[in-house]
C-alpha cells in the first residue's frame, strides 16, 4: 500500500488563531486519494512534526506559513520523498514554490489531485497541476485532529467581487461555484461539533441564484434537524437587503456574521475597490448593524488600517467609530499586500514593500506585520496607532460592556459568553497581557461553551 502524508505546517511564535480552524483543503486532498493509499495527516497546530517513511508528502500553506512548509519540504526531499504544495501561496507564486518543492498544485485540488496520483503511480510526476473549481468529494473529516473546537464547512467557493487587497478572485479566477445543497446537508450530518464555521468568502454570493440557494440551504438545515450553531462571512451590501435570508439563516442556527466593513469613509472604500459597501455613495453601517441585531445575529466586524487615504487622525477616528458602534466582536488589521493581489503590484511598482527577503519575510504577512511604507504616516506611527487601538478595543472594561450589550441584543447567554471569549482571545493575540494560566483557562472555557 502506498503512503501519503498530509501536513498542515504552522509557523511557530506567531498568533495562534488558526488552532480553531480545520485544514479543509487537506481533507479534500485526502478524500480525492484512492482507497488503495494509506493517508495520514500531521497537523502542526497540535502535533510535533514526525519524519515518517512515506511515498509522497503533500502540504497546504497560507503566505505566513509557507516558510515553514519550505523547511519541512527540505527535510523530506533530503530523504528523496517527493513533496507537493497546494493552497493559496503556492497558487499565487508557483515559480517561487517550485524552488522548494517538487510539484505545485494551482487552485483547487479537484481535477488536479486525481491526475497527480495517476502520474505519481506511473513515475511521471509533473512540476505543476491546475485544478478545476468544483465540488467532487466531501473532505475526509476523520483525518482532522479531535482538538479543533469547531468544525469548518464550505458551501461555495470563490467570489465575483474584486477587492484590491484580496487574493480569492485571483486564485479562483473570478469564478464562484456552489456546492449542491444535498451535498452540504450530508456533510453537516457527518459533523459532530455543535459549532460550525461556514468558510465561504461571500455566503450570499453576488447573484440572485446564490441568494435563492442560500435560502434553500437554510431551509434544508431546518428540515433535516441539523441543529448546529453556525457563523459565516457575508458582504455588507447583500446583507442590508436580505430580510428573508436573515430570517431563515437565524432559524437554521446562525448566531454571527463576519462583515468586512474595512473602512468608514467613501474615499477608503473606493481605494479598496469596495464601493459595494456603500449605498448611494454613503457609508451607512449603522443600518446594517441594526438590521442584523434585529434578527438577534451578532456581528464580527473587520476593518483595515493603513490605506493611502488614511491619516493618523482618520485612523483614530475609525477606532472611535468602532468603539461607539454596536459591533460585538471588532477586528482591526493592517492592510496587507498579499502576493498576487493588485495592491501588491501597486506597492511593488512604487517601491513601497519593505519586507522583501523571501521566503523568510513571508512570516510577517499575517495579523501583526507591517510590510509596506504607508502613504501618510511612518511605519512606527501606524504601529503605535494599532497598539493604542488594540488597547482601547480590548481593554477588560470594553470587553465586559460589549458582552453585556451582546447579551441584551441577542438575548442569548451562550452567544454573549462565546463572543466574550473571542474578544478575550483577540486581547491575548494583540495585547499579550494574559498570563499563561489564564490563557489555559480561557481555552478550556471557550471549548466548553463551543460544545453546548
Ligand atoms: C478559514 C480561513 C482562515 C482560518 C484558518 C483556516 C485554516 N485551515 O487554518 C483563520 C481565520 C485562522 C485564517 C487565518 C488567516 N488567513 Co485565512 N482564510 C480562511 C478562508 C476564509 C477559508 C479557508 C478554507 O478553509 N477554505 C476552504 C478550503 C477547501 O480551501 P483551501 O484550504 O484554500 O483549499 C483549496 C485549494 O487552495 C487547494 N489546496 C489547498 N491546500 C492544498 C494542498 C494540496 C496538496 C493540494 C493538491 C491542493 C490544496 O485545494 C482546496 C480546494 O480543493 C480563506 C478564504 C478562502 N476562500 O479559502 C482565507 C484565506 C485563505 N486566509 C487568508 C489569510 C491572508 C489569512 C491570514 C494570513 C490573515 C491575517 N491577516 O493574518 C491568517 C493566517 C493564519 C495566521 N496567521 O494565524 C487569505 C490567504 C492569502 C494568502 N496569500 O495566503 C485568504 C485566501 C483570504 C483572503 N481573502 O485573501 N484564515
Ligand atoms: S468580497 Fe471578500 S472574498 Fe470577495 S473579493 Fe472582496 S474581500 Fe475578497
Amino acid at each position: 500500500m502506498k503512503k501519503l502524508l498530509l501536513i498542515n505546517p504552522v509557523e511557530k511564535n506567531r498568533p495562534k488563531l488558526h488552532i480553531y480552524f480545520q485544514p479543509l483543503g487537506l481533507g479534500i486532498v485526502g478524500a480525492l486519494t484512492p482507497n488503495s493509499w494509506d493517508v495520514r495527516l500531521i497537523d502542526e497546530n497540535f502535533e510535533e512534526l514526525e519524519i515518517l517513511d512515506v511515498d509522497l508528502v503533500a502540504m497546504t500553506a497560507f503566505t505566513p506559513f509557507v516558510k515553514r512548509a519550505y523547511e519541512i519540504a527540505a527535510i523530506y526531499r533530503q530523504k528523496n520523498i517527493p513533496v507537493v504544495l497546494g493552497g493559496f501561496h503556492a497558487s499565487l507564486l508557483p515559480e517561487e514554490a517550485l524552488n522548494f518543492v517538487d510539484t505545485v498544485v494551482i487552485g483547487s485540488a479537484e481535477g488536479a489531485w486525481e491526475q497527480l496520483i495517476i502520474d505519481f503511480e506511473n513515475n511521471n510526476l509533473k512540476r505543476t497541476y491546475k485544478g478545476t473549481n468544483s465540488f467532487i468529494a466531501k473532505p475526509r473529516r476523520d483525518l482532522f485532529s479531535k482538538n479543533y473546537p469547531l468544525a469548518s464547512i464550505e458551501t461555495l467557493r470563490g467570489c465575483l467581487n474584486n477587492c484590491e487587497f484580496c487574493s480569492v478572485s485571483t486564485v479562483y479566477e473570478h469564478q464562484s461555484v456552489l456546492k449542491p445543497v444535498d451535498l452540504v446537508i450530508s456533510e453537516f450530518k457527518e459533523i459532530s461539533h455543535k459549532h460550525v464555521f461556514i468558510v465561504d468568502d461571500n455566503m450570499f454570493g453576488n447573484r440572485d441564484s446564490d441568494r435563492i440557494r442560500a435560502i434553500s440551504l437554510y431551509k434544508e438545515l431546518i428540515n433535516n434537524k441539523i441543529n448546529k450553531n453556525w457563523w459565516g462571512y457575508a458582504s455588507v451590501n447583500s446583507i442590508a437587503k436580505e430580510d428573508e435570508l436573515l430570517y431563515w439563516a437565524v432559524k437554521s442556527g446562525c448566531y454571527m456574521f463576519f462583515l468586512g466593513f474595512e473602512a468608514d469613509t467613501v474615499t477608503g472604500l473606493k481605494e479598496l475597490n469596495k464601493r459595494f459597501n456603500m449605498e448611494k455613495e454613503i457609508v451607512n453601517y449603522k443600518s446594517v448593524i441594526d438590521k442584523l441585531h434585529k434578527y438577534r445575529i451578532s456581528i464580527f466586524g473587520g476593518f483595515i488600517y493603513g490605506m493611502d487615504t488614511d491619516t493618523p487622525l482618520a485612523l483614530n477616528e475609525r477606532t472611535r467609530q468602532i468603539m461607539n458602534s454596536n459591533i460585538d466582536l471588532p477586528s482591526i488589521s493592517v492592510l496587507m499586500p498579499y502576493p498576487g493581489t493588485k495592491i501588491y503590484k501597486r506597492f511593488k511598482d512604487d517601491n513601497r514593500i519593505t519586507k522583501t527577503t523571501y521566503p523568510d519575510d513571508w512570516i510577517y504577512y499575517d495579523y501583526r506585520g507591517i510590510t509596506f511604507t504607508p502613504k501618510n504616516m511612518t511605519q512606527k506611527e501606524l504601529s503605535e496607532i494599532m497598539a493604542n487601538s488594540y488597547k482601547k478595543l480590548y481593554n477588560l472594561r470594553s470587553i465586559f460592556l460589549r458582552a453585556i450589550r451582546t447579551l441584551m441584543i441577542t438575548c442569548n447567554i451562550k452567544t454573549a459568553l462565546l463572543l466574550m471569549s473571542d474578544n478575550l482571545m483577540y486581547r491575548d493575540i494583540h495585547i499579550n497581557v494574559i498570563e499563561p494560566a489564564y490563557r489555559k483557562l480561557l481555552k478550556k472555557y471557550s471549548k466548553l461553551i463551543l460544545k453546548r
